[in-house]
């Protein structure tokens, strides 16, 4: 057996409706990794829908975390941020280099905004300071509106055209100067979703039917995958194809059970099927 590798995941724990920790902490352990938490805040439940929910922010605790780690020699080469809030940010950006190996992959999740809005709580202040940990990223993985922001453009939820969209995910390699961006969420002309992602010179698109309705988490859960697959050694574009599918797959579970949405998706149905798929991928 060979040693599982660490990864960090950085979000909030809210502890209803599978979004940030709920999903991504079984979804690394089911791609065989070991996750490591520091958990940003605790929440009685995610912020959409769901009543105003319990708040704790754990800023004060995170430097605590971070220094025993210290004593332990703990560095992770594996890094994952998500759902920060605005003083957890400010320790991630503080204690980075404490965390991580110097050969260390991190995938920052730019939460913060979706559908032409902020998210209850951040501010542009916010989105300043994210621009600091985007470039820290080796894969940054913003929806249309988080890309927007980080790059100073003008909000619009107005469907694009795929040459836009490709530009724009090329413009957060070429700015935030990190090897690669997936845009998630992206609507287009012809009235498909679009993620658009770019590596480099090279970019793709993968487009698929709107599916009606908003659904929680899947923005952390598609970043999920789309990390452990790369980690395990998926090209990008490859991981990007299998975490679209487990997403959509999740979603269409959900909605022919006729769940409460609110509750997140069922991608846990989804999950043998993954390992699977991401062992075949990996050894073509
Ligand atoms: O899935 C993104 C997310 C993460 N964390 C919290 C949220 C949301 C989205 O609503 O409310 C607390």
């Amino acid at each position: 057996m060979v040693e599982q590798q660490k990864i960090l995941i950085s979000e909030d724990l809210s502890c209803v409706g599978q979004v940030s920790l709920c999903a991504s902490l079984p979804l690394f352990a089911a791609l065989d990794f070991n996750p490591c938490l520091l958990p940003t805040a605790l929440l009685s439940t995610h912020t959409g829908g769901l009543g105003t929910p319990s708040y704790l922010d754990l800023a004060a605790e995170m430097p605590k975390i971070i220094e025993h780690w210290q004593s332990l020699g703990l560095k992770f080469s594996a890094l994952y941020f998500g759902y920060l809030g605005a003083e957890p940010l400010q320790v991630i950006l503080r204690h980075l280099a404490d965390l991580k190996t110097e050969q260390a992959k991190v995938l920052v999740d730019p939460v913060m905004a979706d559908q032409g809005q902020l998210y209850s709580g951040f501010t542009l202040k916010y989105v300043e300071q994210m621009r600091h940990l985007a470039k820290q990223a080796d894969l940054l993985t913003p929806n249309l509106t988080e890309a927007q922001l980080l790059l100073g453009e003008n909000v619009s939820t107005a469907p694009c055209d795929l040459a836009t969209a490709k530009t724009l995910a090329q413009k957060l390699t070429e700015v935030f100067s990190i090897p690669a961006a997936v845009i998630t969420g992206v609507p287009l002309i012809d009235g498909t979703i679009g993620i658009i992602g770019a590596e480099g010179s090279l970019t793709w698109s993968y487009q698929q039917k709107r599916l009606d309705g908003h659904y929680f988490g899947t923005g952390d859960i598609f970043a999920s995958v789309l990390f452990g697959g790369v980690l395990r050694g998926l090209a990008l574009q490859t991981a990007t194809e299998v975490a679209l599918k487990f997403v959509t797959g999740a979603i269409k579970r959900t909605q022919v059970a006729g769940s409460d949405v609110r509750y997140g998706v069922n991608y846990a149905a989804g999950l043998a099927e993954l390992i699977e798929t991401v062992q075949k991928r990996q050894e073509e």
